[in-house]
């Protein structure tokens, strides 16, 4: 059974790692190894099992090779992207389609055949000299109905090491399905690397997804949203493969958060890049399940959620004790920690934008050499720290983790959090009228200003729908339907919500404080439980003044004013008519398969907006509801 296939391979595998791969019973695999050995003709290869040795290698390697430089803590290691690969390049991440395949407007696609021609082109040879990593990890908890098994084929150690934090590993898994194992497959290759030991060729930098064949393939790039097979490349083919097969994955943290008598209750929330998704995951008093993906199944009629991962990519930019003292201390404990795009001091210790008061003078950063006031060739002033340096860490640092956080039946999913960088229209919490109109509302109407976790201009506001847009690998129209119908065939629907941290007032100021979060998420629970009432304006229904006013006090410690209440919440009718306008104009042009309900939902929302206008004004006080 397709020993042959390896066997002509047998001679570049050495003993060792053949017998690794033959262990595994499965022809496709053993295809799939050979094309892409074959193709890009690695200096060496080396096949990863579950074992702490094979673990241990691959983290050697990467300090060995330099793209992970060791720092004084035992276990942190510090990596640099090239200075034009701090994000996900948008641009060149496009989805193969067969002719007759439409992925819609807002979908970057390419032909098929055009596309994997090109890609393989750039693939010929691109790992000469290099040593080839084949890693066998899962996309959610092992052993359970959501697994999904995941071959990963690099030769960038850093990206193999990343992926052994962010990932439970499969081999064993592997092993014993053999020729059952239906899994994803993910070839990166970093390309040749220039002297600082970062991606060289970054003009052929691609990010090629195949949803028909599972696969996808990333080339001359190092950054982790582009390269790590299993977190965005996997995200866009589990969207479509749950499309296909009627369960969810979606841009989502998942966490418990706990109520009256102990009463833990999950909630998961998809916010755009850099808009407080981690940090909310993350909140001092409640616990963590995942900050990135959920994928969500419908079991008995619950819906049950599972964290893709097991590990987080997080964000540095502004990490210090008070704003998160919980990742604040994980990064300053022993243990296995990747800091990327930070900057080296002359002491060997990190900095990052904001984590203190205390800016460095100079140090070697993603720029190289660097020094206070240097600025690249552009003109433009470079911090000590890319704004998306990021830390790659186990949960299990974490001291708020979930114990349920690998539970392979997943957890129940009370509610689900929409939010975004809005600055001007919607109330910092607000609970929807029902599934529909959540997923309508405050999902698919999303809209958030841009910011460093991708290339391009930061603070322009764009329309996010479900934080998703940047994975989608169906079109908007069949996804939001997909969604209103998972939903629909739940006998206990979860509550959607919509969260904004980033309101502000005329002057600019932002009306929330960071911590304020804390008691939005109390809230919440309460109302998954009935535990409080609310307050119905035209957009949902918002909490009452006295239940925030008692959660301020118990949560935060804080007396919470009625003038606060007032501006926080004050319904802003003629920003919400606009954004209507906005989103339905969007949805009309650019999305031709938007359900019919969409326009019904938002014309109705739009009603109801210009008939309490007409009684109240245009700033809706909300004591007079
Ligand atoms: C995001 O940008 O949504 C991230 C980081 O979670 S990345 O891996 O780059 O996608
Ligand atoms: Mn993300």
């Amino acid at each position: 059974m397709g020993d042959d296939i390896l066997s002509s391979i047998r001679g570049r595998l050495g003993e060792e790692n053949y017998k690794k791969l033959r262990k595994i019973r499965n022809k496709r695999l053993y295809d799939f190894v050979v094309t892409y050995i074959e193709l890009m003709n690695p200096r060496s290869i080396f096949v990863c099992s579950d074992s702490d040795l094979d673990r241990d290698y691959i983290r050697k390697r990467a300090i060995e090779r330099k793209e992970e430089i060791p720092l004084k803590t035992p276990g942190h290691t510090l990596h640099f992207d090239g200075y034009y690969d701090q994000a996900r390049d948008k641009k060149n991440t496009k989805f193969l389609v067969s002719k007759g395949m439409d992925l819609g407007p807002n979908i970057n696609q390419i032909d098929r055949e055009i596309g994997e021609r090109e890609i393989h082109e750039i693939m010929k040879n691109i790992m000469k000299g290099h040593e080839m990593y084949i890693l066998f990890l899962s996309l959610g908890p092992t052993n359970s109905e959501f697994t999904i098994p995941c071959v990963q084929i690099t030769d960038s150690p850093y990206v193999a090491h990343s992926e052994q934090i962010l990932y439970r590993t499969a081999y064993d898994e592997f092993v014993k399905l053999g020729e059952g194992a239906d899994f994803f497959r993910f070839v990166h290759s970093e390309g040749e690397l220039d002297e600082n030991f970062v991606s060289k060729n970054i003009e052929k930098r691609r990010i090629y997804i195949d949803t028909e064949e599972n696969i996808v393939y990333s080339t001359n790039t190092q950054y982790g949203g582009n390269t790590i097979g299993l977190k965005k490349p996997a995200f866009r083919l589990a969207i479509n493969k749950g499309a296909n097969e009627g369960w969810l994955t979606e841009h989502m943290f998942i966490m418990g958060v706990s109520g009256p008598n102990n009463r833990i209750t999950y909630l998961l929330g998809a916010y755009p890049s850099m808009c407080g998704k981690t940090s909310t995951a993350m909140v001092v008093g409640e616990r963590i399940v995942g900050d990135d993906i959920a994928m969500i199944r419908n079991i008995d009629g619950e819906a049950r959620a599972v964290n893709t991962e097991k590990g987080i990519f997080g964000i540095l930019e502004g990490i210090n004790e008070k704003t998160n003292p919980i990742l604040w201390k994980a990064l300053n404990s022993k243990g296995e920690i990747i800091f990327s795009n930070v900057l080296l001091t002359e002491d060997g210790d990190v900095f990052w934008n904001g984590k203190s008061e205390k800016i460095p003078e100079r140090g070697r950063n993603h720029s190289g050499e660097w020094f206070l006031g240097k600025r690249d060739k552009d003109g433009n002033k470079i911090p000590p720290s890319h704004k998306n340096a990021r830390c790659t860490l186990e949960l299990s640092l974490l001291e708020n983790l979930d114990p349920r956080y690998n539970d392979p039946d997943g957890v129940p999913v009370g509610g689900i959090i929409y939010g975004g960088r809005d600055p001007d229209t919607s109330v910092p919490v607000e609970e929807s009228f029902n599934w529909v109109h959540g997923i309508i509302t405050k999902g698919a109407s999303l809209e958030s200003e841009t910011t460093a976790a991708t290339l391009g201009k930061e603070g322009v506001r764009k329309f996010q729908p479900m934080a998703i847009l940047d994975f989608l690998s169906i079109p908007i129209g069949r996804y939001i339907k997909h969604n209103i119908n998972f939903g629909e065939n739940l006998k206990k629907k979860p509550k959607i919500f919509g969260v904004n941290y980033f309101l502000k007032d005329k002057e600019g100021n932002y009306l929330n404080d960071i911590l304020d979060k804390k008691v939005w998420l109390k809230w919440m629970e309460l109302r998954i439980h009935n535990d409080v009432s609310g307050i119905k304006t035209p957009t949902g229904i918002i909490p009452a003044y006295e239940d925030l006013k008692r959660l301020f006090k118990e949560v935060l410690n804080k007396d919470y004013s009625k003038d606060d209440y007032i501006e926080q919440f004050t319904v802003r009718v003629p920003e919400n008519l606009r954004k209507i306008d906005r989103i339905v104009e969007i949805y009309k042009d650019k999305v031709p398969d938007t359900p019919d309900i969409l326009f019904k939902i938002l014309e109705k929302q739009k009603s109801r907006l210009i008939e309490a206008r007409e009684k109240f004004g245009d700033y809706i006080n909300p004591f007079e509801l």
